[in-house]
């Protein structure tokens, strides 16, 4: 079926979660939908607040722009815009965006009659920015525990709260954290670079299979997980790259206020010891 024809059958109206027929129609190749709309208005919303918050501060540079989280005395109150209140709408904005982007996503799975492996995987992602933002802070009683939007204030935060820990890379959450992103990025860029080499073969040459692809593994490691395998894998890997980051950070503070090497003391206090 070519592509226009396929797009003419699944363009119909229907599978909205919200709204009925309201937004439901493409614009150009874009679905747009109720939460298309909502996105935007988010997502423009915030972006404007950010440009806001950045004509207050004192610098354009790109890197040194800074809006803040409130002061902890704010606890989980409202602030003034200026003292933080921008932050927290900014956050509200990018978190209905983030969640608008993830009913988009369902929707659009729905109308072509696919899993909702797509949402579900991204929902990971926002899980660990709310994690930092919502969660965390609240359970630690003050907004001022997030995170503020800026490069460098953020970078600076992230090394901040992981000295108060000591040793933020003996947090076990943050060590199976790293190592899913680090078997992510090597599972993609082995399948990437398979699937490329039997794809996109020098001229003259013919597109290789399946076939190839399984032996070349079987050759190379002695085992190929498969078509469909390495796309679970991937999904798993990744998911848990970020589920486990939002774990990492939820327990720093909520559930554990010492250093992170003192956690490993359950060690050498097992019994088998004396
Ligand atoms: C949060 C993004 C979600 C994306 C969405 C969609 C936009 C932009 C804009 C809101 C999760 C699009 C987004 C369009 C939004 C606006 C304005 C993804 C998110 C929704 N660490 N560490 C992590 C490593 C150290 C520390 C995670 C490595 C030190 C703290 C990851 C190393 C210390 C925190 C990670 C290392 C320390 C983390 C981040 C190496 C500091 C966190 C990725 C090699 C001294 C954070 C949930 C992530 C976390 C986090 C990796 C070192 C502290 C696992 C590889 C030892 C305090 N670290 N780290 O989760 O878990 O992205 O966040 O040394 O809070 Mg770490």
């Amino acid at each position: 079926m070519s592509m226009m024809s396929f797009e003419k059958k699944y363009r119909v109206r229907g599978g909205t979660l919200l709204g009925g027929d309201l937004f439901d129609f493409w614009m150009g190749p874009f679905y747009v939908g109720f939460f298309g709309i909502t996105t935007l208005f988010f997502a423009v919303t915030g972006t404007a607040l950010i440009f806001y918050g950045a004509a207050l501060g004192d610098t354009w540079n790109i890197w040194r722009i800074n809006i803040a989280p409130p002061d902890l005395s704010y606890g989980l109150g409202l602030a003034p815009l200026k003292e933080g209140g921008l932050w927290q709408i900014i956050t509200i904005c990018a978190t209905g965006a983030f969640v608008s982007w993830i009913l988009r996503q369902v929707e659009i799975s729905r109308k072509l009659g696919m899993g909702l492996h797509v949402p579900f995987a991204f929902s990971f992602a926002v899980l660990a920015y709310v994690t930092l933002v919502i969660i965390r802070p609240v359970l630690l009683g003050a907004w001022g525990h997030g995170f503020p939007y800026g490069i460098m204030s953020h970078l600076d935060w992230v090394s901040n709260v992981g000295y108060q820990f000591l040793h933020f890379h003996y947090n076990p959450a943050h060590m199976l954290a790293v190592t899913f992103f680090f078997t992510t990025a090597l599972a993609l860029s082995m399948h990437g670079s398979l699937i490329l080499m039997a794809t996109n073969p020098r001229a003259g040459e013919t597109v290789k299979t399946g076939e190839h692809e399984n032996t070349y593994f079987r050759d190379d490691i002695g085992y190929s997980i498969g078509a469909l395998g390495i796309h679970r894998l991937g999904t798993f890997v990744a998911i848990s790259a970020a589920f486990w980051s939002a774990v990492c950070i939820v327990i720093s503070g909520p559930f554990w206020t010492k250093g992170w090497p003192e956690w490993w003391n359950w060690w050498l206090t097992l019994p088998i010891w004396y």
